[in-house]
């Protein structure tokens, strides 16, 4: 299980008020505690954005988040409380004020190469596959290519001598001590095409480039662990994964979320068994990074309309099913937070320590809207009790930390019975049932064996369990 974490917004340990690396490390105790073997880290190179997605210098630390010796203290403690670190890496472009780019812009070669520079009039007709956003930037006389707007030119890996300098990149983190990388952007390497002159997702050459990144990396560290980014639907995102050994699985996501709000067990089943059939055998040649939210996404208290029950029963879900659970930072303190881009990015606030909203380490570089002083959320104000949507939520994180072997479980069964979704799941010798109740009502269920519950309640009854509404009964 794997703890996603935006550095600036997590914990301060300098008294500027920006999360970092020393305020980070400073809480590796807590992340620990929630039960995560891992630690997805958003990227912390140069940049001169919040987000850390465009960079200015592949080869080393925000100075804003500290320098190599705190990321080497970080990880040196990360890896003293057995926490693997993941190191997010977007690789598809870098910032405008990166020094390729401004030499790029002096016809310097190679550097004018790595970048993609309008060659026909008729390509300014490309649009953004998913929102028909303009991707071609007028800068002089000439226009870059720039899929996630004018501050990101991206990359062009056409040229040889920039996949040399990614290997350098890959070899560098790695050998600072990070156990892989989350990929960003991984359909996106070649996305653009000549010959047409539009977008054009050329998934085989992405594919080329990432099997020779990571077989590249698996030379410096045969263990390290690779996740692709690649928010797609199924099919595509089964393209990509066996080369990364973990693909992150979008489509999941959307199955769980949809299948809550829209209370429907056959919505669950038919989606489950699309978007997971590699767990369904025994033979698998990757897994899938499982989640709910991720920071490009809207909260999960958000997303279930402010229900904690549902949000819970949703982390159940998550909880019980095969693969690598990801979590994303403040999730288990019900932090609130509409997606919205390059807007108030209100699903990144700042991690709430203290009810006062204020106290050593916590991080104030944006105002709070959605997650005040005073409103309850506060990791102090939560910890203090066991009802706590924080204590709801850690209590389910440790039922699955309690069963690493449900990362590699097959599932064996999974049907409606009596208006509850049954999922069976196998691995070895083991074998564990849940049964969901995805209503607003209690169901009856003829079952003899006993049960406990992994989100809400139930009782006996005569002849089986009276399950309650956004409930989860585990057999095992
Ligand atoms: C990554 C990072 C993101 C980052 C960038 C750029 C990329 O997580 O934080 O932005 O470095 C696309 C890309 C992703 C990208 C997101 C933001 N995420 O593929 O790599 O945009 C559709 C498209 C997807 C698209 C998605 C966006 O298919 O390609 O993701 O929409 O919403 C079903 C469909 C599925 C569809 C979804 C949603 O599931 O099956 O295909 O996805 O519905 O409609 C960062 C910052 C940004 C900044 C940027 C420069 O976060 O704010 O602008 O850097």
């Amino acid at each position: 299980m794997y703890y996603e974490l935006f550095l600036r917004s997590f914990a301060d340990g300098n008294g500027d008020g920006i999360g970092d690396l020393q305020g980070a490390t400073e809480k590796l105790d807590y992340i620990s505690a929630l039960g995560m073997e891992g630690i997805w880290l958003l990227p912390i190179m140069s940049s001169p954005s919040y987000h850390g997605y465009t960079v200015t210098d592949f080869y080393n630390v925000n100075p804003i988040y500290g320098d190599i010796k705190d990321l080497r203290l970080f990880l040196a403690e990360a890896h003293k409380r057995d926490l693997k670190v993941i190191l997010d890496l977007p690789l598809n472009h870098t910032s405008t004020n990166h020094e390729w780019f401004l030499r790029a812009l002096n016809g310097e070669r190679p550097y004018s190469d790595w970048y993609l520079w309008l060659e026909d009039e008729s390509w300014l007709k490309a649009r953004r596959p998913w929102d028909k956003q303009k991707v071609w930037t007028p800068i002089g006389s000439t226009f870059y290519y720039s899929l996630f707007g004018p501050g990101s030119p991206d990359l062009n890996y056409d040229s040889e001598s920039l996949w040399h300098e990614c290997r350098n990149i890959l070899t560098f983190w790695l050998s600072l001590g990070f156990d892989g990388f989350r990929f960003d952007a991984a359909k996106h390497i070649f996305d653009f095409s000549k010959k047409i002159g539009n977008c054009e997702y050329q998934h085989d050459r992405n594919i080329a480039f990432w099997s020779d990144m990571t077989s590249h990396s698996r030379k410096i560290n045969p263990e390290a662990i690779f996740v692709s980014e690649v928010w797609d639907d199924w099919e595509t995102v089964e393209k990509y994964s066996s080369t990364f050994g973990i693909g992150f699985n979008f489509p999941l996501s959307y199955v769980i979320k949809e299948a809550i709000e829209g209370r429907s067990v056959q919505k669950f089943i038919d989606g489950f068994r699309g978007t997971m059939p590699h767990y369904f055998t025994d033979n698998r040649s990757f897994e899938s990074g499982v989640f709910l939210t991720n920071h490009d996404m809207t909260r999960l208290v958000t997303n279930m309309n402010g229900n904690q029950n549902q949000a819970i029963f949703a982390l159940s879900m998550l909880m019980s099913v095969p693969g690598i659970p990801f979590v994303f930072y403040g999730e288990e303190l019900g932090m609130e937070g509409v997606y919205n881009e390059l807007f108030n990015e209100e699903q990144l606030e700042p991690f709430p320590w203290y009810e006062s909203g204020f106290g050593p380490g916590q991080t104030e570089w944006k105002a709070v809207d959605k997650n005040r002083p005073g409103m309850g959320r506060s990791y102090e104000k939560q910890s203090k009790s066991n009802e706590s949507f924080l204590s709801r939520f850690r209590k389910t994180l440790l039922f699955r930390k309690e069963r690493p072997w449900l990362r590699w479980a097959k599932v064996d069964n999974i049907y409606e019975k009596s208006g509850c979704l049954c999922l069976e799941l196998t691995q070895g010798t083991r074998r564990i049932s849940f049964i969901y109740n995805l209503s607003d009502s209690a169901k009856n269920l003829c079952i003899e064996k006993t049960i406990h519950t992994l989100a809400g309640s139930a009782t006996t009854t005569d002849n089986g369990i009276n399950l309650k509404a956004w409930s989860c009964a585990v057999i095992e």
